[in-house]
């Protein structure tokens, strides 16, 4: 029977690609870094990273990147004076286990070597109570008596995509603490990590600077265990004390508490993230692991508090696509933390009101400059954009492609514009709007009106030279998404004036008179009445996703890959071959009826699913989840559950595409795991909610039992479980009132500590 609490894999690949993979597969993190899943012995070559979250550096004109660090992992086994890798030494039998409840990562492997047989295993986890903090147990036995000796340390030696970013490696010893403190190569900021052990037998003695060896005669069948600390700590941190000493500091820590102690800390905070977020589904084992890996992945990534960091589209799984934060984070991983986890949510949040000036200086300094705040297609620490003008190498010619991504796709504002008043409106908590999120708001309508054109002989705005999500297609005008996005964010913005003046008159006028932007929110409110977005047409319901989409060629996915010259070619840019048709990369107009699924019928909805959906190709892993949610609207449940498991497995089976041209993608996907969580709980669980209620109406897929999910509505906690003709719904006995649901049409109100039952006939009990 499949445990959908763990991943395992019962064989060793001997291959880079594998090992790759694999990496991201077993991948561990805590919000503050991620240790992809590689084995304790491998180094650079496999692609071990301990990737640091919201640490960035860029080396010469290499594009910028996150932060490896040194590995304080690392550990490996000599036996006679062989080194034992699986690389290179004969494996007998190999497993390894992700534990989904704990995030801790096991190995064991059974080798053979000089006729003897050795088994070494070991578990890792990276504490979620003190986030600088790594903790491994290993042990090894011989069958037969051995010289054993066991290097372990910290591997300096650090897999970069761009780098090296850290140089002037110096090793020190604070007693029995080892250290590596090294300097970022473009902000000259150190990055310290340490490593102490607990190993009771042998010699010790320095093998390597950053490594020690401790040898010792093995007896036959004894197992010998090892534990390890490390520490990393960065001036990057805003911490009182110096990165080395702090590093220093938290493994000695760690080292007088034990592993016990800190794994008991680990696993009550774990314990804790799953009784919130937890998705149980009954009746489909597969389907359960599928969404619980995809959680797990959300939750691993999740910034630390207070760190105002965000997450990125490859998370923690290493440095693709430069570390950066698309709209991804707030159109696909947001809308989980906040119905689930809201502190979480608030970090994704403060991270864009932390980086609005960067989104200013972009709105200033793009095209022929514009006001207000243009958010960054790939946004970093400062909010600058760190893509580039030609980022996408084509594999043919071996030239970079000019894309648009980052100066036509202007979308990502009113993305963010949109996740911050639903922050607002889900929680009731209006604290982030006054620290900077209404500033937000209002500087991204800022930038659409200065965006927008106004068409005098149609009496309307229209947004123009733009990319949708369906990057295949640049600068096309009048894309229904981003209209609807801006459209949207007018009213947002206006909805904020009207909120702020009445309720915070004193902070409303510091605000408007720090914008200087009186003169322009009756602008707004023109804007949001006449900005042109493409409506269904009245016989088809088809909406076009941008202007002249309907005459371009029509073909068929097939027909177009069958034409690519080289794998990986990249099918938009220029003369991409999917450019002059209507095949489309990802989820647009299908992604803007989920988005705004209020606006329009089920009839659109279906009409505009069936059209669009032969023409999509997937190209991004953000598609399948949007198709997911709308057919399980319509009731194409069967359909609706391909391609939730289509988005709920894409990183639990790790079958992705790892090159995009000339450029290395693989990683891992956190927008596709928060979109299996949409699919599951707004998808089949029917959820949507707003400021006056949160509405429920099922469409359970049929092999389900039941789905059971925790929501997190204005300051309050609810358990729902849907079964095929009931939902009941259970308030916490702490919540603060009783909060209005919607079940089946029907209103439910749930009062603090009850439960109540709404049957499919609508009798509520
Ligand atoms: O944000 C996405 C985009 O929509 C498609 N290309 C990859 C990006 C990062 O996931």
């Amino acid at each position: 029977m499949r445990d959908s609490w763990k991943i395992t894999g019962e064989t060793f690949s001997n291959d880079t690609e594998s090992i790759m993979r694999n990496g991201n597969i077993y991948q561990i993190a805590n919000g503050y870094m991620g240790y992809r899943g590689t084995l304790d012995e491998f180094g650079a070559e496999e692609r071990v990273a301990v990737t640091l979250a919201g640490v960035f550096d860029r080396v010469g004109d290499a594009w910028r990147e996150p932060v490896n660090a040194p590995n304080g992992g690392f550990t490996q086994v000599i036996i006679d004076g062989e080194p034992v890798s699986a690389r290179h030494t004969a494996v007998l039998r190999h497993s390894q286990t992700l534990n989904l409840r704990n995030a801790s990562f096991e190995r064991e492997t059974v080798y053979k070597t000089r006729g003897k047989t050795v088994t070494i295993a070991s578990s890792r986890f990276l504490s979620a109570q003190h986030p600088n903090l790594g903790v491994i147990r290993y042990s090894v036995r011989c069958d037969k008596a051995a010289d054993l000796g066991i290097s372990t340390g910290i591997d300096g030696n650090i897999w970069d995509l761009n780098g090296p970013h850290l140089g002037d490696l110096r090793t020190e010893r604070h007693e029995d603490i080892l250290l590596v403190s090294a300097v970022t190569s473009e902000a000259s900021k150190i990055v310290a990590v340490a490593e102490g052990i607990a190993f009771g037998v042998g010699r010790e003695r320095d093998c390597d600077g950053s490594l020690r060896l401790v040898e010792f005669a093995a007896e036959a069948g004894k197992t010998y265990s090892l534990t390890k600390f490390f520490a990393v700590h960065t001036e990057f941190d805003r911490i009182g004390l110096a990165a080395a000493d702090a590093a220093v500091e938290s493994v000695r820590r760690a080292k007088a508490l034990g592993y016990d102690a800190c794994l008991a800390a680990h696993n009550d905070c774990w314990a804790e993230k799953w009784r919130l977020c937890d998705v149980a589904i009954e009746g489909d084992e597969a389907a359960q692991q599928a969404l619980r890996y995809s959680i797990f992945q959300l939750l691993i990534a999740a910034p630390i508090a207070g760190s105002q960091n965000s997450i990125s589209a490859r998370a923690l799984s290493g440095q693709v696509y430069k570390g950066a934060i698309f709209w991804d984070t707030e159109m696909f991983m947001l809308p989980f933390f906040l119905h689930t986890y809201p502190e979480k949510a608030v970090e994704l949040l403060r991270y864009r009101i932390r980086t609005l000036d960067g989104a200013r200086r972009k709105a200033l300094t793009e095209g022929a400059g514009f006001k207000g705040a243009f958010y960054a297609w790939e946004s970093q620490e400062t909010g600058d954009d760190a893509c580039t003008y030609f980022n996408i190498g084509d594999p043919l010619t071996k030239r970079d492609l000019r894309t648009h991504f980052r100066d036509k796709q202007v979308h990502v504002s009113g993305d963010v514009a949109i996740a911050m008043w639903e922050y607002f409106k889900l929680t009731g908590d209006d604290s982030l709007l006054l620290q900077g999120g209404a500033e937000v708001i209002l500087e991204c309508a800022r930038f659409y009106y200065s965006y927008a054109y106004f068409k005098k002989d149609k009496n309307r705005y229209e947004i123009l030279d733009v990319i949708g999500p369906d990057e295949y297609h640049e600068r096309v005008n009048n894309n229904a998404f981003t209209n609807m996005v801006a459209k949207a964010t007018f009213e947002i913005a206006n909805a904020t004036a009207e909120y702020l003046a009445q309720n915070h008159p004193k902070a409303f006028r510091a605000l408007i008179d720090k914008l200087a932007i009186a003169q322009e929110l009756p602008l707004f409110v023109d804007a949001a009445k006449l900005l042109y977005v493409p409506e269904p047409d009245p016989k088809t319901g088809l909406i076009e996703q941008f202007e002249g989409y309907f005459n371009l060629t029509d073909t068929t996915i097939e027909e177009l890959k069958a034409k690519k010259i080289h794998p990986d070619e990249y099918l938009g840019a220029g003369q991409g071959l999917a450019v002059p048709t209507k095949v489309i990369k990802q989820a647009d107009v299908v992604m803007m009826l989920n988005l705004f699924k209020d606006r329009y019928s089920k009839e659109v909805k279906r009409a505009n699913w069936e059209y669009y959906e032969p023409r999509t190709e997937h190209g991004s892993s953000l598609s399948p989840c949007a198709y997911a949610m709308l057919a399980a609207e319509f009731g194409n449940l069967d359909v609706a559950y391909r391609y939730f498991m289509k988005t709920a497995k894409i990183d639990l089976e790790a079958r992705y595409n790892i090159y995009v041209g000339t450029t290395f993608t693989g990683g891992s996907h956190p927008a596709a795991n928060g979109g299996a969580w949409m699919a599951a709980v707004f998808g089949f669980g029917g959820v949507s909610a707003d400021e006056t209620h949160v509405a429920i109406a099922p469409r359970l897929y049929r092999n389900w039992k039941s789905l059971r999910f925790n929501l997190a509505y204005k300051g309050d906690s609810f358990t729902v479980t849907v079964a095929q003709d009931a939902v009941e719904i259970t308030g916490a006995a702490g919540n603060a009132a009783a909060r209005s649901f919607v079940v089946w049409g029907e209103a439910a109100p749930c009062a603090p500590g009850k439960s109540l039952v709404i049957k499919r006939d609508k009798k509520v009990a």
